[in-house]
């Protein structure tokens, strides 16, 4: 049945196949409705038959089932009737991912190529995720994201079981989401001068102006669609640093008495600009009226607050920083920064929300309730989760898929680390430091695609697949522990036919032999 990623058990019953026809019906109860909507749209589309509704006992019949956790589900194909039942909404859409794939790689297309010879194969399947934050990140800031590739985007998260959708929407590139009150962020931070593709690695320079941001509508409309696929989406507004492009929209958030910060654009290079936030009262009332908007875009629990790689010279020379410093009876920069990221923690948490941040917001002092995403290697999530902090591991030497997947001249643009599909295979994210009571900390993983070297969909495809297949893997199903004892052929050959799901889905993948002419 070669199901990716492998569900927890599976048993094949071959005299007990079912053949759908035209007279196929599905039925669902209305909390399991996403599942069922998604279903029939998706496999009609596909299929060709209409799977009109029908009756519970026949068909393919999804039911909730009070004894699994909300993300599991037990599928039993027998002819005539392919029960899902699922322990709650997000186990029916899990679900009815695997009987799509149940039903072969034509199954992933958009129109049907044949009306007959459609079969769930006989099958007891039993299924539930290891960690509940199986996530990507888009970088949307450094290059903008069509909204239409964003969706599309969510719809193969949603193939492979993962869960949430972390979305970078500022940086000094750039700044990606309508704030109604501070209307300049968009109008003057959505845009620069170069879109800078291969800039540095020396293959291609682009003077082309580049931007583009998402309008409060488009917002809600992604979250809309990835929530009745099963997907969160965790927005990110980045500070104190990585905020060039918010400084230049409005001059006064920068630290006036060092740089003009009224001459400055939107950054036209890449790696970090000096040009951070000051850390001003009314900087923090300026980023509340922000956060005010993106809370009502987002529901999520978490909202990530970046808080990584901030350059502290500005507020070094800044005699207004220094004597914010002073009047807080803060020691130096890194507990100012501490003090903005525990303003927030605290903000957030009036409203029922959590912080989560880059592992840097350890230094100076950890907010109480803050998460960390562990970015530069383990160390940061491993003393996080020993301090009792929630912790997703998405260590840049492991599941940075910007970085290149091999070591040929001929991989698009050759940075970072080289990480194979294998490397990723392997990859464990619970380290071996941890207790029990810690490892519990660690929430999960996430595999980061930042954009400095992408700018559409068709590069995102080339590095996030077929990684992101075994990434999804990793994050869902029970492998054994020991990176080395787990079965990289046997994945390998499940890969076989899942590309063959992606083909048809026009997923353009990193082809085994290599590269295709760039
Ligand atoms: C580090 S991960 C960054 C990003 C870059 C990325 C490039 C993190 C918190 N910061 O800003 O895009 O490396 O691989």
């Amino acid at each position: 049945m070669d199901l990716i990623p492998a569900p927890s058990s599976a048993a094949r019953r071959p005299d007990e196949d079912y053949p759908l026809d035209a007279a196929t019906t599905l039925t669902a109860p209305p909390a399991l409705a996403d599942a069922e909507r998604w279903l029939r749209a998706t496999l009609s589309a596909a299929t060709g038959l209409p799977l009109g509704p029908g009756r519970p006992g026949a068909g393919i019949e999804l039911v909730q089932d009070g004894t699994l956790a909300a993300e599991a589900y037990r599928i039993t194909v027998r002819p005539g009737h392919a029960l899902l039942a699922a322990g709650g909404p997000a186990g029916a859409l899990w679900g009815a991912q695997t009987l799509r794939q149940l039903l072969g790689p034509d199954a992933y297309r958009r129109s049907p190529l044949r009306h007959e010879g459609w079969v769930l194969p006989g099958a007891d399947i039993e299924d539930a995720p290891r960690f509940g934050w199986r996530g990507a990140l888009l970088d949307v800031a450094r290059h903008f994201l069509p909204k239409a590739d964003v969706l599309r985007f969510v719809d193969l998260l949603a193939a492979h079981k993962l869960n949430v959708l972390h979305l970078h929407l500022t940086d000094d590139q750039g700044w990606r989401v309508e704030i109604k009150r501070y209307p300049r962020l968009t109008a003057r931070g959505s845009w620069r001068d170069r879109s800078m593709v291969g800039y540095r690695a020396g293959q291609r320079r682009d003077d082309r102006p580049h931007g583009g941001f998402y309008t409060q509508d488009d917002l809600r409309e992604i979250v809309a669609y990835a929530a009745a696929r099963g997907i969160t989406v965790v927005p990110e507004i980045d500070l104190p640093g990585h905020t060039q492009a918010a400084v230049a929209a409005y001059p006064e958030l920068g630290n006036t008495d060092v740089v003009d910060t009224a001459a400055l654009g939107v950054w036209t290079d890449w790696g970090v600009s000096h040009n951070v936030l000051n850390a001003s009262e009314e900087t923090l009332r300026f980023f509340e009226g922000v956060l005010e908007e993106v809370l009502e875009l987002f529901p999520s629990e978490f909202v990530h607050l970046g808080g990584d790689e901030c350059p502290k010279e500005q507020w070094k020379d800044s005699a207004a920083a220094q004597a914010r410093i002073r009047e807080l009876g803060l020691a130096n920069e890194d507990e100012l920064q501490s003090h903005l990221i525990r303003h927030f923690d605290r903000w957030l948490a009036e409203r029922g929300r959590r912080l989560i941040g880059w592992d840097e917001i350890l230094e100076g002092g950890l907010a109480p309730g803050a998460a960390v995403s562990s970015w530069r290697g383990f160390g940061g999530g491993i003393a996080a989760a020993k301090a009792g902090h929630d912790v997703v591991m998405c260590p840049e030497q492991h599941v940075y898929f910007d970085h290149r997947q091999a070591d040929g001249p001929d991989e698009p643009i050759p940075v970072g680390f080289v990480r194979t599909l294998e490397d990723v295979y392997r990859f464990e994210p619970v380290p071996k430091q941890l207790d029990a009571a810690a490892a519990r900390h660690v929430i999960g993983t996430q595999a980061n695609l930042w954009s400095e070297f992408m700018d559409s969909a068709r590069d995102i495809d080339y590095r996030a697949f077929p990684r992101l297949v075994a990434f999804a893997e990793v994050a869902w199903s029970a492998l054994p522990a020991e990176p080395a004892e787990r079965d990289f052929a046997g994945f390998e050959r499940r890969l076989t036919t899942h590309l063959k799901a992606l083909d048809a889905l026009g997923v353009e993948y990193r082809p085994a032999d290599g590269p295709h002419p760039w």
